[in-house]
């Protein structure tokens, strides 16, 4: 069932391009609510937002890996986009410059459709003139992207990761229906945390995470860039190149993987004080970089 699903996400991969010296900025599970108390993602904002406007001022590439939008807690739209106004407006930006891939996850798999995609930027972003309403509003959301660089065999193949979790697949909507309905007033009241979750279930996110490397194994050792167990992994050349970026919700801050000069590393945004200049916003780097061939 699950390689199947991986299959298919696998040969209807969007294909892109990209020079050896091209840029690229991994986030992933934002889960962007609306700034309530059940909104993870609060906390961080100011970390992701430095983060996000440093590597656009850098000229890279934004490619956000799933669940950007918690629409699992949050059945509408508009307190979100108000909530992360500046957020959308560097995401604008990026997509402005075709700096900007999009893909969905578990929590915000309503972006499958791409109607509903084109009501959210009708209602939202309005176009100055018909330049920029052509400009803007081709903006899409993707399953899956297969990263092709110039002069090289291998291709990275990018997806949300919830593909190889059947029931977060096939039944996200029971699943969100509990989450929407229930744990969200868990949390809020009793500190309790969603155990559907891959993130909170550790058997869970390990069942993923082997049934990924199953699927790489199986297909001449493809490599893969995902998110959705919230857990990073940076393997080491040799071992099976399943990579991960992580999460943005992580306690004070926000994780993801970076590619630049045909090299892969794995980084953290956060805070960080001193005795002279006082607190500031820091990236520091967990893994790597490692030239990208050793695993293509
Ligand atoms: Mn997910």
């Amino acid at each position: 069932m699950v390689s199947s699903i991986l299959n298919k996400a696998f040969e209807n991969a969007k294909k892109v391009p990209f020079s050896k010296d091209a840029k690229i900025i991994f986030f992933s599970d934002l889960h962007k609510g609306d700034n309530s108390y059940a909104d993870d993602f609060r906390n961080n904002m100011r970390i992701y937002e430095h983060a996000l406007g440093t590597y656009y001022d850098q000229g890279f590439t934004y490619i956000e890996l799933g669940d950007g939008i918690e629409l699992w807690e949050n059945s509408s739209f508009k307190p979100i986009f108000e909530s992360y106004k500046s957020i959308f407006d560097l995401l604008e930006k990026f997509h402005r410059q075709k700096r900007l891939f999009l893909l969905w996850g578990n929590h915000d798999m309503e972006f499958r459709d791409p109607i509903m995609v084109e009501k959210i930027l009708h209602k939202f972003f309005t176009p100055k003139n018909i330049l920029d309403k052509e400009a803007f509003f081709d903006l899409k959301y993707y399953e899956s992207l297969l990263l092709e660089f110039e002069n090289t065999k291998g291709s990275i193949f990018a997806f949300h990761g919830h593909q190889a979790d059947y029931m977060n697949y096939k039944h996200w909507k029971i699943n969100r229906f509990f989450v929407r309905y229930f744990w969200k007033y868990m949390q809020k009241w009793f500190g309790i945390k969603d155990p559907t979750s891959p993130a909170k279930n550790y058997k869970g996110l390990v069942k993923v995470e082997r049934k990924l490397n199953q699927w790489i194994v199986n297909n001449k050792q493809q490599m893969i860039i995902c998110g959705h167990t919230h857990r990073p992994r940076f393997p080491d050349p040799g071992d099976i190149p399943l990579f991960n970026d992580g999460s943005c919700v992580h306690p004070s801050s926000v994780i993801g993987i970076e590619i630049e000069g045909f090299s892969i590393s794995l980084v953290r945004w956060h805070h960080h004080s001193d005795h002279t200049s006082g607190t500031e916003i820091k990236k520091t780097i967990l893994e790597g970089p490692v030239p990208l061939d050793k695993y293509l």
